[in-house]
Formats: C-alpha cells, structure tokens, sequence
C-alpha cells in the first residue's frame, strides 16, 4: 500500500505525468489565489515526481503549517490559536481533557456545498480525479494503464485521497480523534458485496493511516437514510426489508468502529420518524426502534465486553450513544430533544444502555438552547457528547455552523465544568463550511475558530463554575433554605406526604394575616439581572 511505501513507478509515460503535475498544480495555485490576505505565507508546491507524489510529499492544505501553534489573543497570525493551549490546566484538568476534539469527516473532506438550490461550489484538490487516478497506478503497480482506471477502481482511489486530506487536517491541527458514517467513507458498488468490499478496504486503510498515531475515531456510526431504501425510515420503516438492512449495516458500522479503536458508536435517526401522522402506526414503528436499539446494544455490549455507562459505575467505556433532533429531514423526528429521548429509552428499558450525544443546532431546531440541553442531560446522569456547532438565529433549519461564540460554548459547558468531569466521549465539530467558503484554507480556519471557541469558552465556565465565585455563590444563596432545618422538616425522602403538609400550613399560618400575595414576608428576589451580570463579566 501506498501509505507504507515510496513507490516511483519508472514505467508511467511522461506525458501523463506532466498533465497530472500540471492538474495539481492549477489546483493548488488556485487554492493560494483566493486565500485571504493573512493567509499569504509562502508554501511549498508538493515536490512529487509528475505521477503521485510519496506520501511525505503529499499536502493538500499547503499553506497551513505542520503543527499549528498556540500563540495566544494577542497574534495577528490566523493559523495560530489565541485560547486553545493544550496543555493549560483549567478547573484542574488539561485543556485536552476537557476538550477531546474530532474532526467530522462528512462535513470536513466530503461536503462540496451543494444545497438544495444550487450545484457543489468547492472544487477540494483531494477530488482530483486525474491525481486519484495516478496514484492508484502506483498503488497497484506499474502495469496499469492510468488512463484505463475507472468504475470503482476510480471512486475508491478518490475516498483515499479524500481519507488522506482528512488525516492531514487532523495532524495540522493537533486533533486525534475523527467520526464517520459507513457510507461517507466509501463509495457505493454496483452490488451489495461491492458496498461492503469498499466500506473493508476504507477501514483497512484508515487503519492504516491511523498506525504509529494517536488517531483513532472518537465514534463511528451507521448512514441510514441517505439510500432511496430507507426513504421511510431504518428501524422505523414499514418495509421490515430497510429494517434488516440496517440492522446488518449497524453490526458491520460497529465491527469498524471497533477495529478503529473507536471511543463509543452513535445513533442519529436520519429519518426514524413521521411525515403522516394519519397514515404512522406511532405504536409500531417506537416498538420497532426500541427493539432495533436492543439488538444492536446487545451487540455492541457483548463486542466492547463492556457496558452500562448511563446511569453505571465512572469510567466506562465504549459508550452507545444516541442524538437527538426534533425534525429534519422527517417532520417528526422520534428522538425529538434530550427529554423525548431519555422518556423514549426509559419507557423501553435501554436508558442503561445509551448516554445522550447533544448537538447544539438540534437543541436551538428543538427550541431550547444548547445549554438547556446539556444541563438536562447533565441532570438526569445521560450526558456522554456533544456535537459542537451552532445554529444561525435568523434561519429555521440545521445550518451546522462552526460555533464562534465562547460565550454559547461556556454555557454549554458549565454542566460538566460543575460537575468537574469532562464528557465521556468527546466534542465533534459537525459543522460545515458556508457554501460560499471554497479554500482548503476555510476548512482550517473554521476548525481553529471552533476550537478557539470552546476553549476560551470552557475557561469562562471554570470562572463561573469557581467555587466561592460569585455565579456559585448566588446560585448556593437561591437554594439556602433547601439546605436548612425547614427543609429537613419536610422530610422529602421519607415522610413527606400532602396530609403532613396540610397540618403544618395550618400549624404555620392558621389565624394568621394573609401572607400569600403582596405581604408575604418569605418572598425573596430571585436576583436575575444581577446574576446576568456576573455571567456577562466572567465571559
Ligand atoms: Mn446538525
């Protein structure tokens, strides 16, 4: 294979290789062109031989250093983080800690900007398929004619290049954690075997770019309604045909996360929901994804020899997880918010199995914000990851934007800053260049951006978090009384009942003036704007 060797197939004519260093470098150079104007550090052309360069030569993102560095707020350097510093130590843990960053594969190397308006708009060098076709000849040696590869030799050869574009991403930014769909990853065949030959050899090769680095995917996951069969549905379909099917792509999707050394495996039900309330069985088709969800956590559980985080002992690992979004593409999405989700999972027994993956754009499309819902996953012990991206406020639909304000970040991480224990999992970039951002450099600027973001958003929460801080210390005073012999008396946990309640009130306040409007000498501010305050100063 290519990522072990150098090869430099002597054999492959000239002319071939001349165009191919001639597409690569009209690419690259077009890359330079439209950098912005912080961008214009000199870089070097890769240096290959005209037929695919060795892989030390290789470089899609030219402009951008190997190693991008931590030179604080004040830089005016734009490949250069200003608050992501690795090894800081925040509320007692390392930045890396708290923050196990992954670079979303669909949205970074496989998005081209097409929308539902308008054509791709990005034109990525990793999808060159003159260069994909070169290195495929040298892949598979000197005898094949570059012009005659094709087909699936082609598609396969251009998923990795677009594999290798994603690990120099990832190795430029410091990140060694990656997710993925099965069907992202690599091309559909002409027949079920082919699929499932290409979805082995992408893993084979992602393991191999994996070797010798910290890289591993953070979790993996199965595609299940992109494909015209899924169309009303995976586990919720009426066809038990889509249902079996997906089945078999979630064990096959499992088997390579676990190969990769994947960290948990995640469920986001594409279309597990309604477009027709009249004509939904709701009854079947819940039964039916609980059952889906069992086996496969019967599985897993039984692959990981592990299991049981939601609700467990610390330190599980290999966590199941599931995401919630109230709609889109469905109108009703089952896994509406965190809420729907733990009801749904409790209602059929397998809280004990999944922990909530929140993604602040699903919580914004559900009407909470973000940091609703990691609180209330947080509350409820079921928080294991978060997908780190942002809504835009003026428009209605999942934009998966790339979260620039530490000030949403903060709050978003409080909860977990609080409780003093990073997130099980990790923190996903699903998010996306804008269709009009068509430079690799975009790609490099939105994931510092993002991490920037949250880091500087994650020191924010350790001030408000600070024990004796002033957030903590209004937020201790609101919950005096709850800590004091009034509430001990009303004993909660044992012998609290209404009738109690009934003879107490009128122990307290029989024969008493009114207190139960404007005099009542118990009503305490709630002190919100000066709280507000303090929130607004420690970001
Ligand atoms: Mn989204």
């Amino acid at each position: 294979m290519r990522v072990r060797t150098s090869p430099a197939p002597a054999l492959v004519p000239l002319v071939l290789a001349g165009l191919v260093l001639f597409a690569r470098s009209e690419i690259f150079a077009l890359a330079r062109k439209t950098t912005t104007p912080d961008d214009t550090a000199a870089s070097p052309v890769s240096s290959d031989d005209g037929a695919c360069p060795a892989p030390a030569d290789e470089t899609f993102f030219p402009d951008v250093p190997d190693a991008i560095p931590f030179l604080g707020p004040d830089t005016r350097e734009r490949f250069a983080f200003r608050h992501y510093d690795p090894g800081e130590i925040v509320a007692g843990r390392p930045m890396r800690e708290w923050l196990r960053f992954s670079v979303a594969y669909w949205h970074a190397v496989a998005d081209r900007g097409a929308d539902p308006f308008g054509a791709p708009t990005k034109r990525w060098p990793w999808d060159d398929e003159e260069a994909a076709r070169a290195c495929h000849v040298a892949d598979s040696g000197a005898s094949a004619e570059k012009s005659a590869v094709g087909g699936n030799d082609l598609r396969m050869a251009l998923a990795k290049r677009r594999m290798r574009a994603l690990f120099e991403l990832m190795r430029k930014l410091g990140v060694d954690r990656w997710c993925f769909h099965d069907r992202d990853v690599a091309p559909i065949g002409a027949t079920f075997d082919e699929t499932n030959a290409n979805f082995e050899a992408m893993v084979d090769y992602a393991a191999e770019l994996q070797a010798g680095t910290s890289i591993r995917p953070l979790w993996g996951t199965a595609q299940l309604f992109k494909e015209p069969h899924y169309a009303q549905g995976a586990a919720t379909s009426p066809d038990p045909s889509a249902f079996l099917k997906a089945a078999a792509q979630v064990k096959r999707a499992m088997d390579a996360t676990l190969r990769l050394g994947g960290d948990a495996f995640n469920f986001w039900g594409g279309r597990e929901g309604y477009q027709h309330l009249p004509t939904t069985d709701l009854a079947l088709e819940r039964r039916n994804y609980a059952a889906f969800l069992e086996a496969a956590a019967r599985y897993w559980n039984a692959a990981t020899e592990k299991s049981l985080l939601y609700g467990g002992a610390e330190d599980k690992k290999k966590p199941l997880l599931i995401e919630p979004k109230p709609q889109e593409p469905t109108k009703h999405q089952y896994d509406w918010d965190v809420a729907t989700t733990a009801g749904f999972l409790r209602e059929f027994g397998l809280d004990r199995h999944f922990a909530l993956n929140v993604e602040c754009n699903h919580a914004t499309l559900a009407g909470h914000s973000c940091a609703h819902e990691t609180a209330l996953a947080s509350a409820m012990g079921a928080l294991g990851s978060l997908d780190a991206n942002t809504g835009d406020p003026q428009t209605g639909w999942d934009t998966d934007q790339f979260m620039t304000d530490h000030r949403e970040a903060a709050l978003a991480l409080l909860p977990l800053v609080r409780d003093g224990r990073p997130l099980a999992v990790g923190v996903n970039f699903d998010a996306k260049l804008r269709r009009e951002s068509t430079d690799v450099n975009d790609l490099v600027h939105a994931h510092v951006g993002g991490m920037d973001a949250f880091a500087r958003g994650l020191k924010t929460a350790a001030r408000l978090a600070a024990r004796g801080g002033a957030l903590e210390t209004l937020r201790e005073e609101r919950y005096a009384g709850w800590r004091g012999a009034e509430a001990e008396a009303l004993d909660l946990g044992g012998g609290f009942s209404l009738e109690r309640a009934a003879e107490e009130a009128a122990r307290r306040w029989g024969g008493r003036e009114n207190v139960g409007y404007f005099r009542d000498a118990t009503l305490r501010s709630g002190r919100q704007e000066l709280a507000e305050n303090v929130v607004a100063d420690a970001a």
